[in-house]
């Protein structure tokens, strides 16, 4: 990368010279969960992407939302003896004996986009959004939304004892907290993917007078979102006015959803988990520099007030 002091930001430039320096020559396996919805598809995308830019061997594995599948691709990287190792971990439990494997062969481990219940020293760091607070920026949108008004909230959960779906949970109910108006009153996991969401949300319309009872809807990803708002208009109802339509992710295709009024509020989540966790890798691999155990993300809200088109637009050919 050569810098010259006409490029604009020559100490950005150079800096960031360094860090693809130092991961230059590194082969890093990558556990990926599956392509389950829009966001993971970007954040695979944008993980190749970023390894491209630093000249990073990329080993990718596809799990196809299966943790046995995730533990024979680490066992796997293990063996072949790679520099480092990022897994997108499932389920927040169950990977202590694998991780305690790369640590004897000295393979530094990332995380990436979630959380796991294990002891801090098995992973060099985890890069995440705060999970607790997306569900809480939720929560709080509906309730400025509702007032005083009476309001059944049917949620789609994320995939059963993954952190997201533990903490989206959690953040949406302290939310909810003081106001006993607004209750969740049907939650069921959709497995962060739009036919299971869609599916979900056509029993809960069964279930609830036909959609009458609903007020709103709160998905875990934005993917669970769009497969509701198929199931409320096929049931003759108004997704974004009769149901409210509140999740996250902040996909390109919730934004097409929110210019045409059928969804109200998206907290975005950025794909690229994988740019703070390569600088990190070849800080600790290159100078021994130990990151933070947990890299955080930003969460941002977005609503019918942010222009969705123009966000869109700006979204659409980001990978997803
Ligand atoms: C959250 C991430 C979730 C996304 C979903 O950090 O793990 O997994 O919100 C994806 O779209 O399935």
């Amino acid at each position: 990368m050569k810098c010259t002091f006409a490029t604009a930001g020559a100490v950005a430039c150079l800096a960031m010279a360094a860090g693809m320096a130092m991961a230059q020559d590194m082969t890093v396996g990558f556990s990926q969960i599956g392509s389950e919805s829009g966001w993971r598809a970007a954040e695979t995308t944008v993980t190749q992407q970023e390894a491209q830019t630093r000249g990073i061997d990329l080993k990718f594995a596809d799990a196809q939302q299966k943790q046995e599948n995730q533990i024979k691709a680490i066992r796997g990287f293990i063996a072949q003896g790679v520099d480092a190792i990022l897994i997108a971990p499932v389920v927040a439990t169950g990977w202590d004996a694998v991780l305690e494997e790369a640590k004897e062969a000295e393979i530094p481990v990332v995380l990436l986009d979630r959380q796991i219940e294990a002891p801090e020293e098995l992973y060099l760091t985890a890069v995440t959004s705060d999970q607790v607070y997306e569900g809480k920026v939720a929560g709080d949108w509906l309730v400025g939304e509702v007032g005083d008004a009476d309001c059944n909230v049917v949620e789609l959960q994320g995939t059963t004892g993954s952190s997201p779906a533990i903490n989206r949970k959690a953040g949406f109910e302290q939310a909810l907290e003081g106001h006993d108006n607004i209750r969740i009153t049907r939650s069921q996991t959709g497995d962060f993917t739009r036919t299971k969401g869609k599916e979900v949300m056509e029993s809960f319309i069964k279930a609830e007078g036909g959609g009458a009872n609903i007020c709103a809807v709160y998905a875990h990803n934005d993917d669970m979102a769009v497969g509701a708002i198929q199931a409320i208009k096929e049931a003759g109802l108004n997704p974004g006015t009769d149901i409210k339509i509140v999740s996250i992710d902040a996909v390109p295709d919730i934004f097409l959803a929110m210019a045409s009024g059928e969804a109200n509020a998206t907290v975005e989540l950025t794909p690229n988990m994988a740019g703070p966790a390569f600088d990190a890798l070849a800080a600790f691999i290159n100078d021994g520099t130990e990151p933070p155990k947990w890299i955080q993300t930003e969460s941002k809200l977005y609503t019918q007030a942010d222009d969705p088109q123009a966000v869109y637009e700006a979204k659409k050919d980001l990978g997803y």
